[in-house]
């Protein structure tokens, strides 16, 4: 079996409430899933969000399924219903994620929003914690496609320890109770590591439930 963990790390545990499925889904499920993104992706276009404040455009591209979307503008993060560039709601999430919700997610209320992240070869992700949804008691389930790449993760504390996993198509990564508000990030993409998008590059899906059952 590939190990996925990095740098001298061989066997050690990854933190509490962290599940990796390592390969979960096989190719021909990636192909499909991805079909799926790839009709999301024609009704809601990839954008470049821009940070807070500053309005420095994110390397990652990004647009959302399901009934809320995470943006980012200089006047803050946020969940809303409306693609910021198209001014359209956001299409459903496709039913191979929700099954997976279902099957993966020991919770009992389907996600809200899909986020959907493609990384270019040079695309990072700073060192973040997930915090913008009222909802904690919820994991947040997150699928990769495409290029390799090396993941980070830490405590809850910023500037605590980290350790880096490398995760690969197909693999299926699950943070709930402990980790759910744990410092996370992408160091660097991987390229030519995948055949899966023709020219190449990383997606990852995250699906989160946003607010809090009523
Ligand atoms: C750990 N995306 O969009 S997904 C993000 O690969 C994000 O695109 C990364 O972090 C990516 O916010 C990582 C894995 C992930 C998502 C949520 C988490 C890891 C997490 C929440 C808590 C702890
Ligand atoms: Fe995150």
């Amino acid at each position: 079996m590939r190990s996925p963990l990095a740098g001298g790390t061989a066997g050690a545990a990854l933190p509490e409430g962290v599940a990796l499925h390592d390969g979960l889904l096989d190719r021909a499920a990636q192909e499909r899933l991805l079909g799926a993104i790839r009709a999301v992706v024609a009704e809601a276009p990839l954008y470049r969000p821009e940070m807070p404040r500053t309005g420095k455009p994110f390397s990652v591209r990004m647009t959302n399924c399901g009934s809320l979307g995470w943006v980012s503008d200089r006047s803050g993060y946020r969940y809303q219903a409306i693609h910021p560039v198209t001014g359209r709601p956001w299409p459903p999430i496709p039913e191979m994620l929700l099954d997976l919700w279902q099957q993966l997610a020991i919770y009992p209320h389907p996600p809200e929003a899909c986020l959907v992240n493609y990384y270019d070869g040079e695309a990072r992700m700073g060192l973040h914690r997930d915090e913008d949804e009222a909802e904690r008691a919820a994991p947040v389930l997150s699928v990769s496609l495409g290029d390799d790449c090396r993941f980070r993760i830490g405590g809850t504390e910023r500037g605590g320890p980290t350790r880096s996993v490398r995760l690969a198509s197909g693999d299926v990564l699950l943070f709930g109770g402990p980790s759910r508000l744990a410092y996370h990030g992408v160091d660097r993409v991987y390229p030519g590591t995948s055949t899966l998008l023709e020219r190449g590059g990383r997606i990852n899906l995250t699906l989160r439930r946003v607010t809090r059952p009523g």
